[in-house]
């Protein structure tokens, strides 16, 4: 991969999470209910916790439409200052986008450094990616994000004081700091083509064998299952985001069948643009799968709703119909077995677990079977042994199981994709 510039400051480090004490802010509008609100800060705080910070206190505001300079009514903006005062909160946290005029009119009200959700979502990834790949998409988003706002960004130097450097904002500087900015986008751009290069032609060696995704939303128990299924040793933790960069592995299934597992990146509500965008080289093994496991937390309250959230950002990333068994997970933490039974009422065909009880992993590891199964077929076919091209197809599209060869034709059984075995049955007829 090509060396990429040194960067001339790290926008990486905007805040120092450890110290901040966080006030949440959230809106309900017509469309929402202020309990989906509720819902929605809680995961912010959990969030804001992944991140380091210390939730202090939390607003959430009635409106019928956004304000446009300060996002919240005038009146709201003086209640979180005095909380701010009172519990000595230095970061603002807001639920929802905002634009970057109305940050810093929040800003300029309160004397309070203020981000939104994707700013916190995106600082997490920043501090959590651990691969090259991983980091370079965290750094394509936060360069994507930022240069709009890089006045922004400047402001706060000016009046909030330290951080990034403490060169002068002058409207050169400025731009210099763009034009920069952007050859590093092309740069990151460039370097993640080449990393979707490798893993497509990859993926095309590795074609044979059937593809499981572990999906579904953050925290759910993917990584525990695909620890529970395979020898991959990945990190697991009770936190927002452990996974941010795909790991395959090959699964050894009943019957001498075989699959391969990928667990990847989690998903949440609101995910960033920018973040889905960039991270396409590791989302691509997902769109890549033949069946998804859509693993949920069994034991989180109204846990379907986030089996539907999950899938709406499967959707947003055109990954949709394709074959996929829900897996309920955490079923240790669950006493009520009548919603299991109300769940797998629901959900015809979902598997029940606990990862890291080991309940229900045999279930998932025949599931799995079932569809490899159902997938591949074992043909015997007979090729001319001067056709080497049907021999060479076969060798690609298959799994040799036996050969044998009686001077004019090579005899082999074969277990290849459905879609494959009729036309390799026909190529070795010499239709
Ligand atoms: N009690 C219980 N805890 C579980 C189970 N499965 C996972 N966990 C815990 O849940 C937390 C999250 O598990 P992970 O496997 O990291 O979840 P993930 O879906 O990979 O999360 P991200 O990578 O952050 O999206 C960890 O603390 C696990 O130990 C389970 O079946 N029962
Ligand atoms: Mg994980």
């Amino acid at each position: 991969m090509e060396r990429l510039p040194r960067r001339r400051f790290d926008i990486k480090k905007k805040y120092e999470p450890k110290k901040e004490g966080a006030i949440l802010v959230g809106v309900s509008l017509p469309s929402t209910t202020v309990e989906d609100e509720r819902e929605s800060l809680d995961e912010l705080a959990q969030l804001a916790r992944t991140a380091g910070a210390t939730v202090v206190d939390r607003f959430v505001q009635n409106r019928t439409r956004i304000d446009g300079k300060t996002y919240v009514g005038s009146g709201l903006i003086e209640r979180i200052k005095s909380a701010a005062g009172l519990h000595d909160a230095n970061l603002l946290i807001f639920d929802d986008d905002l634009r970057p005029a109305q940050g810093r009119e929040i800003e300029k009200a309160t004397g309070i450094k203020t981000i939104d959700r994707t700013e916190l979502i995106l600082d997490i990834f920043a501090s959590r990616a651990q691969s090259k790949v991983a980091r370079i998409q965290v750094e394509l988003a936060q360069f994507e994000y930022e240069l709009p706002r890089l006045r922004r960004l400047w402001d706060h130097l000016e009046r909030l004081g330290g951080g990034i450097g403490t060169r002068g904002p002058g409207e050169m500087q400025l731009e210099a700091d763009r034009r920069l900015i952007r050859t590093r986008i092309r740069m990151l751009k460039k370097a993640l083509k080449q990393v979707e290069i490798d893993r497509a032609e990859q993926r095309k060696r590795r074609r044979t064998m059937t593809r499981v995704a572990l999906v579904g939303y953050t925290n759910a128990g993917k990584s525990s299952l695909m620890n529970a299924l395979t020898d991959a040793g990945v990190f697991t933790e009770d936190l927002l985001f452990a996974t941010l960069d795909a790991t395959t592995r090959k699964i050894d299934l009943p019957g001498g069948h075989t699959a391969l597992l990928t667990d990847t990146v989690g998903l949440i509500k609101k995910l960033p643009h920018h973040l889905v965008v960039s991270f396409h080289a590791t989302l691509e093994e997902v769109a890549d799968a033949d069946l998804l496991l859509h693993v949920v937390d069994v034991s989180r309250p109204h846990c379907e709703r986030y089996l539907e959230l999950a899938e709406n950002v499967l959707h947003e990333m055109g990954i949709r119909d394709k074959p996929t068994r829900v897996v309920f997970n955490k079923i240790d933490r669950v006493s009520h077995q009548p919603e299991l039974e109300r769940l797998a009422a629901i959900y015809p065909g979902s598997l029940f677990t606990s990862a890291t009880g080991g309940e229900g992993i045999e279930d998932v590891s025949r599931a799995i079977c079932a569809f490899v199964e159902s997938r591949e077929e074992v043909v015997e076919l007979a090729i001319p042994v001067t056709d080497g091209r049907t021999i060479a197809m076969v060798y690609e599209r298959g799994e040799v199981l036996s050969k044998d060869e009686d001077g004019e034709r090579l005899m082999m059984r074969v277990r290849v994709p459905k879609a494959d075995a009729e036309r390799l049955r026909k190529l070795a007829a010499g239709e």
